[in-house]
């Protein structure tokens, strides 16, 4: 079918490619969220721009879980921080602990709780039908499109978020009854940042260190 794309002049490519990094410059991770309701149709319109991904045969290998209710939020809350206080308590290396330091994380998850809600993201390690099992074809890197393509919509409409991986992850698809072809991805926690939220003082890669042309 013919493709029709919007088209731009070369200065309004550049007006609008300047102003999307500096809008992007501005995004960040965080940690510590308002209590502060969130309008749930524009995560829900996030959530169907991610689903516009470009992913391995057309096979849109994932599923994002909207949660919201606080008897499951407590149910991961309890296994999350099970599983993280193992990690930082043996399971990740020196090396690991110590490059987490300016980030001041630990294993207690509170934001799984007090955020307005989580989006939890599953990827479809193979597809199943009626015929049977099919096979899904880069998986990983279609469901990290999506999720990019997530954060940046968040961003645009004004939420903030985190990309909380809690390893392993496998009571994810217990707690939320998944079936047997989705594995857990990413748990992304959203909402408003709270007041004086604070974020680790960062600096970003310079343009000509990531950068190579030929
Ligand atoms: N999953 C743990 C540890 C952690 C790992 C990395 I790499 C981070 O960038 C941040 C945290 C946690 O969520 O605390």
């Amino acid at each position: 079918m013919k493709y029709n794309p919007v088209r731009y002049s070369t200065e309004e490519m550049l007006e609008r490619s300047q102003a999307f990094l500096e809008k992007m410059k501005n995004r960040r991770s965080v940690r510590h969220f308002s209590s502060k309701e969130v309008p749930m149709d524009a995560v829900r319109n996030c959530i169907e721009a991610a689903g516009t991904a470009p992913s391995g045969a057309h096979k849109q290998p994932w599923t994002f879980c909207l949660v919201t209710d606080p008897e499951i939020r407590k149910k991961i809350r309890v296994a999350a921080e099970e599983e993280e206080f193992k990690n930082y308590h043996g399971r990740m290396n020196e090396e690991w602990v110590k490059d987490l330091e300016p980030f001041g994380t630990d294993h207690i998850k509170p934001f799984i709780e007090n955020a307005p809600g989580l989006i939890i993201v599953f990827r479809h390690a193979y597809g199943a039908d009626e015929s049977g099992r099919t096979t899904n074809y880069y998986v990983n890197e279609s469901v990290g499109i999506a999720v990019g393509m997530l954060l940046t919509a968040l961003h645009e409409v004004g939420l903030v978020a985190l990309t909380h991986t809690p390893s392993p992850m496998k009571f994810l698809a217990k707690i939320l009854d998944r079936p047997k072809n989705e594995r857990a991805y990413l748990n992304i926690p959203f909402g408003f940042p709270s007041d004086n939220c604070e974020v680790p003082d960062i600096n970003r890669k310079h343009l000509s260190e990531i950068l190579k042309e030929y």
